[in-house]
C-alpha cells in the first residue's frame, strides 16, 4: 500500500492520477500547508524541503519525495507509462515539466491569480513565461500525440495537472488547438477524473 502525503495542488494531483492509472492501493494523508504542517519534524524526515507530495511505499518502507522522482518510482514499480525503450524522451519531457512548466506556471499563479497588483514586473514576466509554455506545448502536440511520442506517459501525467488550472491563467486554452485536444482527451480518462478528486470533495476537472 502506498501512502500519499498531499495538499490539493497540481504537484500532488500528478501522483494521485498516477496511482489511479496504475491501480495501486493507496491512502491519503493530508498535509495542511496553511497550518504549516509541512514543517513538522516527523514530516521533514521524509520531505527535506518541507513540501508535498511525498509517498511511503509500505510494502518496503521506502519513502520518495519530489513528484518527478515519485512518478519514476511508480512507473518502474508498475511497469506502466515509463517504457524502457522511450525513457530518454520521457525523461526530457518530464524534466521540462519539473524545471520549467511547474515552476513558471506556479509563479504565474502567485503573481497573477493570488497577488495581482503587487508586482508589475512579476506579473508580466510570469504571464509571458506561461504563455510561451502554452505555445511550446501546443507546438509539440502538433507533432506527436502525447508529449513523449505516441504513448501516454508520466510526462503527460506530470504536465496535465498544471494545465488543468487554465482558468487561473487567463491565457485562453481554447486558442491552442493541439494543447486543448490533448487536455480534453486526458481529462476523459477515468483514472484522471478519480485522481483529480483524490480528496473526494467533489472537485471537477475544469473544461475548456
Ligand atoms: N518540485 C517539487 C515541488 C513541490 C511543491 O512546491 N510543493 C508545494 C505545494 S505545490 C508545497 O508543498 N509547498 C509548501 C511549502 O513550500 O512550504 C515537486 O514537484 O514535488
Amino acid at each position: 500500500m502506498i501512502e500519499l502525503f498531499s495538499s490539493e495542488t497540481p504537484n500532488t494531483r500528478k501522483i494521485s492520477i498516477m496511482l489511479e492509472e496504475v491501480g495501486f492501493d493507496f491512502k491519503i494523508t493530508k498535509i495542511d500547508l496553511s497550518k504549516g504542517e509541512q514543517f513538522k519534524t516527523q514530516f521533514r524526515k521524509i520531505s527535506p524541503f518541507s513540501k508535498t507530495p511525498v509517498i511511503i511505499d509500505h510494502e518496503n518502507g521506502k519513502s520518495v519525495f519530489e513528484s518527478g522522482a515519485i512518478l519514476i518510482y511508480l512507473g518502474e514499480k508498475s511497469g506502466k507509462f515509463y517504457d524502457v525503450k522511450d525513457r530518454n524522451l520521457i525523461n526530457q519531457w518530464l524534466m521540462a515539466q519539473m524545471g520549467n512548466v511547474g515552476p513558471m506556471i506556479g509563479q504565474h499563479h502567485q503573481f497573477h491569480h493570488f497577488n495581482p497588483g503587487k508586482s508589475k514586473f512579476g506579473e508580466e514576466k510570469f504571464f509571458d513565461q506561461a504563455k510561451r509554455i502554452y505555445g511550446d506545448l501546443d507546438q509539440r502536440l502538433g507533432q506527436t500525440k502525447y508529449l513523449a511520442g505516441e504513448n501516454y506517459t508520466i510526462a503527460d501525467i506530470a504536465t496535465w495537472p498544471w494545465i488543468s488550472r487554465h482558468e487561473w491563467h487567463d491565457i485562453g486554452l481554447k486558442k491552442y488547438k493541439n494543447l486543448s485536444k490533448w487536455y480534453i482527451e486526458i481529462a476523459k480518462r477515468e483514472a484522471v477524473i478519480k485522481g483529480f478528486d483524490f480528496l473526494k470533495n467533489g472537485s471537477i476537472i475544469p473544461q475548456l
